[in-house]
């Protein structure tokens, strides 16, 4: 009695070749479970049929009947020969799969069904279809196992369940300091809205929330001053955040950087420190820009007055600790002030203080009445999902980036772009 082996992955794909060689009425001398398959490594079956009985021409493999060595009735050159055979059989399934090409190979094949080779290759593309289900069940269980292992490592997050395509987009913009209250309200609307289509692509799911994100992000845009309007500039904010060197930036940049070259002036009410005094007059000098400094407010005014003839005003004011409530009113008590044109009220902050910093800053100096924000430090950091949260929250608009300390170049327009983009840089 001559034995003939079968190997391969599954017993169905086994099973395959046997039925495709032999057909239904092949005699089965045994079969076994070799390797059991997992889902990161292949299995090995094997199936022995007794060969000596003459074999069914329409089905048998066209390859194997017209070799002379499938004639061979050694068992060991037998399952050598198919070994051989199963992985050409494997390499060319792999690679019509790979290459996408089954419906091409499909056609072609179809075209030549009347051919004595036909029957070969009708049970190769049913090897390949079954092949396409079994990869796509293997997909499946390993979304399904992503699903689980996300769901046990974020039991915390309430009802929101986050799909594994949107796994890193949520770790990196929580990574970015955002809050995570807005990332879960952010992300369920994205969930929400984001067309199925778009879903499929994780490039197309960074394109569609770094869209949205910036949409989020509100911006006062830098317009030209009509002719005879005049703009009075204060900029308020903690110790140390940089409003000295951002005025410093912007007198240049009014004065000497835009198309219309505005007059600027520049008044301080921050004489609390010698040098911060010192530190503005050495700027207007450099830019031959005329600087009041006023230490009362009832010289407010007149200081004011004498600065008229200015389009733009830039007002500094002494840095305060969010929580010393004395230099916060100080301050409320100039811009109660009626002057000729309205003040606008700038907090600076920087982007190195962390989210329910910038808010308790923002919540303590709000009395003032903010109508701009200013972000220094930018280049300090590109963890600023605290900055979009912020603005995120109070809703104010952006109108400067600070991202260095060169005065006049480390200044930027405020830029949704910028900000999402720097937020979102870790993403490859
Ligand atoms: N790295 C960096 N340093 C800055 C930036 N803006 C200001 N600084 C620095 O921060 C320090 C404090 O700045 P200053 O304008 O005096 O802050 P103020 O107390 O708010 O007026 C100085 O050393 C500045 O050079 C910035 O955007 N990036
Ligand atoms: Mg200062």
């Amino acid at each position: 009695m001559a034995l003939k082996t079968f190997t391969g992955e599954t017993m169905k794909d086994v099973m395959a070749q046997v039925k495709a060689e032999f057909g239904d009425d092949a005699l089965i001398v045994s079969n076994k479970v070799i390797k059991q398959g997992t889902l990161t490594s292949p299995g090995l079956y094997e199936v022995v049929v007794q060969v000596d009985q003459p074999q069914p021409t329409p089905k048998a493999n066209p390859r194997t009947s017209s070799s002379p060595k499938s004639q061979q009735t050694k068992h060991q050159e037998k399952s050598e020969d198919d070994i051989v055979l199963d992985i050409s059989n494997l390499a060319r399934k792999i690679n019509s799969i790979s290459n996408n090409s089954f419906d091409t190979y499909q056609k072609s094949t179809s075209s030549s069904s009347t051919t004595s080779t036909s029957s070969g290759f009708n049970s190769s593309i049913v090897d390949i279809k079954e092949l396409q289900k079994e990869i796509q069940e293997v997909a499946n269980t390993v979304k399904l196992l992503q699903h689980s292992i996300w769901d046990m490592n974020n039991c915390d997050r309430d009802k929101l369940v986050i799909p594994p395509e949107f796994s890193e987009i949520y770790a990196i913009s929580k990574n970015s300091g955002m809050s995570k209250a807005h990332l879960d309200e952010i992300m369920m609307l994205t969930l929400k809205h984001m067309p199925i289509k778009m879903r499929k692509s994780p490039v197309t799911i960074r394109r569609y929330f770094n869209t949205l994100l910036r949409r989020l992000i509100p911006i006062r845009h830098e317009k030209e001053l009509p002719s005879s309007t005049k703009k009075i500039m204060m900029f308020v904010g903690p110790t140390g955040v940089g409003k000295t060197t951002t005025i410093a930036k912007l007198a240049a940049r009014y004065a000497y950087q835009m198309q219309r070259k505005y007059k600027v002036g520049i008044m301080t009410l921050d004489t609390y420190r010698i040098g911060a005094v010192e530190q503005l007059m050495r700027y207007a000098q450099m830019m031959k820009l005329s600087i009041e400094t006023v230490v009362d407010p009832s010289d407010f005014v007149e200081a004011l007055n004498r600065l008229r003839h200015n389009d733009i005003i830039l007002i500094d004011t002494v840095g305060s600790s969010q929580h010393d409530k004395e230099k916060v009113d100080k301050i409320n008590s100039f811009l109660s002030i009626d002057t000729f044109a309205t003040i606008d009220v700038n907090l600076v902050m920087s982007a190195t203080t962390k989210y329910e910093d910038l808010k308790d800053i923002y919540e303590k100096f709000s009395i003032l009445n903010i109508d701009t924000l200013v972000i220094t430090k930018l280049d300090e950091t590109t963890k600023i999902g605290n900055v979009f949260s912020l603005i995120y929250d109070v809703k104010k608009p952006l109108n400067y980036f600070s991202i260095g300390q060169e005065v006049p170049d480390d200044l930027m327009v405020a830029s949704q772009e910028y900000l999402i983009d720097t937020m979102l840089k870790d993403i490859k």
